[in-house]
C-alpha cells in the first residue's frame, strides 16, 4: 500500500511538473539561476508591489526579506522619488526628466556603501514598466551587477485593436471566442481580465479596443457601457486605456435621429452628449476607433461628407476630454481603379484637414494584412496628420492559429521600409489574436506575435532575433541548444508561409470569404476585387498584376527613390516581382531560373522549410513540458500537411497556364486540380459576426 502511494505520488509529481497549458504567457517565473539580491525594499502601486513580490518569490524559490528603512547589500530597491525619500536623495531629476510618464530607469549603484539595484520613474505606470523589464532581465538570466538601463517608449500609443463581437464571437479570431463576457459583466471581474492586463502592461501596450471595428451600434448604450466601465477599472491600475470602436450610424440606430450627417447640428450635439456620458463612466477614456465607408459600414460619404468631415466631427466631442480619434484608411469601394491605389488617393488631399486629435490609422501594406506587401504608401505622404500603423497578429492569412508564423520580420520589415515607415507614425495598433482559448492565442507560438508587437511598440529598434530570444527564455527555457533552435525556426517561419502561400509578390489567392487555405481559382465573388484571378491575373503570357505606368499606377504613390527599386521588372527583387509587374512565364529571374521555375521552387521549398521546422522542434521539444511541446508537434504537422495543399493547389492550377512541368524528380501532387477545387469550408472559423 506504502509503495502504491508513493507511486501515485510520483506520478501526480511528474504530471504536474510536465502539465503547462500555457495560460502564463511569458510571466512564468519559475525559479532560475538567481542572481544576488538579498532584499527588497518597494515603495509602489498595489498592482507593481504584487507583481515583483510574487514574481521574485517564484523566479528565486523563496520569498526576498522585506525592509522597511533601511538598505543591506544587494537590496532591490524600487521606487519613484515622489513614494521613497532614499530615490528622491540621489537627485536623478535630469536622468528622469527625458523618460516622461511611462519611462524607467535601472541602475547598478552604491547608497551608502551598499551595493543596491534601483528601479524607479516619474510615475506609477513607468515604475510597473520598470519592474517588468527587471524581471525580464532575470526570467531571461541576464547579468544584474552592472546595470545603467534608461527606456522610454518610441511611440506613445500602443494599442491592441480586438475584433471581438458583443456576443462572443470574434471575426478572424482563432482561438476561440471573446475574453470580454459582456453578458456576466459588469458585476463578474474574470481573473482572466487582470492577467491580460498584467501581460500587456509587462511588453508596454497601454491601451485595448474592446470591441469589433464593424461595430455594433449597442456598445454606445449605457448597458455596455457600464460593462465597459468595469473592464477599464481593471486595466487602469496597469496604465492601460480603454477605447471603443464606434458605429459611424449611431445617432440614428440608439438616438433615434433621421440621419448621422456630421455637418448637421443635431447629429454633432448627439455625438458631443453621447460622449460626454462615456467619460462619465470611463473618465479616462482613450477615444473612438472608427470604420467607415468600408466594407459596408456607413460613414460622412453617406450625406457626400468627407472621411475629415466625419472624423472632425468626433474629434470635436472628444477634444474637451483629451480623447482621440482613430479614423481608419482601410477603404475601398467597387471601382475599376485598382485597390491598392485607393485609401492613398482618398485620404492623400485630406492630409491638413483632420483636427488635431485625430489620428488616421493605416494598414501596413496597401490591400490587407497579407503575408508580405510592400508599406503602405500613405506613410511620408501625410505629414500634417498623425498616422497609426496597424498590425494584424490574428493570422487571417497567415494560416490561422494552426502554423506557427512569427510575425517580428514582417514588422520590422515595414517599420524599416520607405521613408521609413517607423518615422511617420504616432503610435502601433495590433489586430489581436487573443481569444479564451486556455493558452489565450490558440497555438503557443501566437503568443509571440502578441509579445513581439508590445515590444516593438515601445522600443522600435529591438531585433526580430533579440525580441525572440527573450520570449523562449521566458516562454519556454533558457537552455542555449533549446533557444538557438527555436530562434532560428521562429526567425524562418514568415518566409516559409510567402513561399508555400503567396511567393514572388503574389497576393490574396486564399480561400473567399474564410481566407482559409488556397484558392487561385476563385472568381466568383460578388466584387471583382474580393476574387483571387484580380489579383494573380494568370494568363498563358505569365502572372503578376502590373502596378507600373503601363498598368494601375499604383507605384506612382510612392516617392521616386521607392519607385526606382521597383519600377522595372529586370531589377525589380524577386519577392515584390509579381506584385508590381506581369511577368511572362520564361522572365529570367535574378537567381538564373525561368519565372516559372522559380515559383516552383518557390512553393517546394516553403514546404521543405516547414518539414525542417518539424524536425527541428522534435529534437528539442523535450526540453520543456510534455503538453506543450506534443501541443506544437501536432500544430506543425498540420501546417506541414496544409503547406502541401498550398504548393500543389496553386502549381497545378498555375501549370494550366504556364503549362510547363513540375521539376523533374519534384514530389507529385497528392491529388488532382479538381480535387482542391471542390474542397469546401463552410465551417472555417472567425467568419462569423
Ligand atoms: C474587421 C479584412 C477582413 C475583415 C476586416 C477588415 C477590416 O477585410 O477580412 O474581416 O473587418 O479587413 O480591417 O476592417
Amino acid at each position: 500500500m506504502k509503495n502504491f502511494l508513493f507511486l501515485l505520488l510520483a506520478i501526480l509529481c511528474q504530471i504536474t511538473l510536465h502539465a503547462e497549458d500555457g495560460y502564463r504567457l511569458w510571466l512564468r517565473y519559475d525559479k532560475v539561476d538567481a542572481p544576488h539580491l538579498t532584499a527588497l525594499r518597494i515603495e509602489a502601486a498595489p498592482v507593481a508591489q504584487k507583481e515583483l513580490t510574487t514574481a521574485l518569490e517564484g523566479l528565486l524559490g523563496k520569498p526576498l526579506p522585506l525592509l522597511l528603512n533601511t538598505l543591506t547589500e544587494g537590496t532591490l530597491l524600487v521606487g519613484t522619488p515622489a513614494r521613497l525619500t532614499t530615490v528622491a536623495a540621489l537627485h536623478l531629476e535630469k536622468d528622469l526628466a527625458p523618460l516622461g510618464e511611462e519611462g524607467f530607469l535601472i541602475r547598478s549603484l552604491t547608497i551608502s556603501g551598499k551595493h543596491v539595484t534601483l528601479v524607479t520613474a516619474n510615475t506609477d505606470n513607468g515604475l510597473l514598466y520598470g519592474i517588468f523589464h527587471f524581471l525580464r532581465l532575470i526570467q531571461t538570466q541576464q547579468s544584474i551587477s552592472d546595470l545603467n538601463i534608461s527606456s522610454a517608449p518610441s511611440l506613445p500609443y500602443r494599442i491592441l485593436d480586438h475584433w471581438d463581437n458583443l456576443n462572443r464571437t470574434v471575426e478572424r479570431g482563432y482561438a476561440g471566442f471573446s475574453i470580454f463576457n459582456w453578458f456576466t459583466l459588469p458585476g463578474y471581474l474574470d481573473q482572466r481580465y487582470t492577467d491580460y492586463a498584467r501581460a500587456n502592461a509587462s511588453i508596454g501596450i497601454n491601451g485595448t479596443v474592446l470591441n469589433n471595428v464593424n461595430a455594433s451600434p449597442l456598445i454606445l448604450t449605457s448597458e455596455y457601457l457600464e460593462k465597459a466601465a468595469a473592464l477599464a477599472g481593471v486595466f487602469r491600475p496597469y496604465g492601460i486605456r480603454v477605447y471603443l470602436s464606434v458605429n459611424f450610424a449611431s445617432p440614428i440606430t440608439i438616438g433615434g435621429l433621421r440621419t448621422a450627417d456630421p455637418l448637421d447640428p443635431a447629429v454633432q450635439d448627439w455625438w458631443k452628449k453621447k460622449t460626454d456620458e462615456v467619460y462619465k463612466y470611463i473618465p479616462d477614456f482613450g477615444g473612438f476607433l472608427v470604420k467607415a465607408n468600408s466594407e459596408g459600414q456607413p460613414g460622412p460619404q453617406n450625406y457626400g461628407r468627407t472621411h475629415a468631415d466625419g472624423a472632425n466631427m468626433l474629434a470635436d466631442a472628444l477634444a474637451p476630454h483629451k480623447g482621440i480619434v482613430m479614423w481608419r484608411a482601410f477603404v475601398y469601394s467597387e471601382s475599376s481603379e485598382d485597390r491598392a491605389k485607393q485609401a492613398y488617393n482618398e485620404f492623400k488631399p485630406l492630409d491638413g484637414l483632420f483636427r488635431k486629435n485625430v489620428w488616421v490609422q493605416v494598414k501596413n501594406g496597401p490591400i490587407d494584412f497579407q503575408p508580405r506587401e510592400p508599406y503602405h504608401p500613405l506613410f511620408g505622404a501625410m505629414p500634417r496628420t498623425p498616422l497609426m500603423l496597424e498590425f494584424q497578429l490574428t493570422q487571417e492569412y497567415l494560416g490561422f492559429s494552426t502554423h506557427l508564423a512569427y510575425l517580428a520580420p514582417l514588422f520590422r520589415e515595414c517599420l524599416d521600409a520607405g521613408p521609413p515607415v517607423s518615422s511617420a507614425i504616432t503610435g502601433m495598433a495590433g489586430v489581436a489574436n487573443i481569444g479564451n482559448d486556455i493558452d489565450w492565442c490558440g497555438h503557443p507560438f501566437g503568443q509571440a506575435n502578441w509579445y513581439a508587437f508590445g515590444r516593438l511598440a515601445w522600443d522600435q529598434h529591438l531585433s526580430s532575433g533579440q525580441i525572440a530570444d527573450e520570449w523562449i527564455r521566458q516562454t519556454f527555457s533558457n537552455n542555449p541548444a533549446f533557444v538557438d533552435t527555436v530562434k532560428r525556426i521562429m526567425l524562418a517561419s514568415r518566409e516559409a508561409i510567402v513561399d508555400y502561400m503567396t511567393p514572388l509578390g503574389l497576393h490574396h489567392i486564399m480561400g473567399y470569404g474564410h481566407h482559409y487555405g488556397p484558392a487561385p481559382w476563385y472568381n466568383k465573388a460578388p466584387r471583382a476585387d474580393w476574387n483571387p484571378v484580380y489579383f494573380h491575373r494568370a494568363d498563358s503570357a505569365g502572372i503578376g498584376f502590373d502596378r507600373t505606368a503601363t498598368g494601375s499606377n499604383a507605384l506612382e504613390q510612392y516617392p521616386p527613390d521607392v519607385r526606382a527599386l521597383w519600377e522595372n521588372a529586370d531589377n525589380c527583387p524577386d519577392r515584390w516581382l509579381l506584385w508590381w509587374h506581369h511577368v511572362a512565364w520564361d522572365h529570367r529571374m535574378h537567381t538564373g531560373r525561368t519565372l516559372w521555375e522559380e515559383l516552383c521552387h518557390k512553393y517546394y521549398t516553403g514546404v521543405d522549410s516547414v518539414r525542417w521546422m518539424e524536425k527541428a522542434w522534435n529534437a528539442v521539444k523535450n526540453d520543456i513540458d510534455q503538453q506543450r511541446a506534443r501541443q506544437i508537434s501536432m500544430l506543425l504537422s498540420i501546417q506541414e500537411h496544409e503547406a502541401a495543399w498550398w504548393r500543389d493547389a496553386c502549381l497545378l492550377y498555375f501549370q494550366t497556364f504556364s503549362r510547363q512541368p513540375l521539376p523533374a524528380g519534384a514530389e507529385l501532387p497528392a491529388h488532382t486540380l479538381d480535387y482542391y477545387e471542390k474542397l469546401n469550408f463552410n465551417n472555417a472559423p472567425g467568419t462569423l459576426r
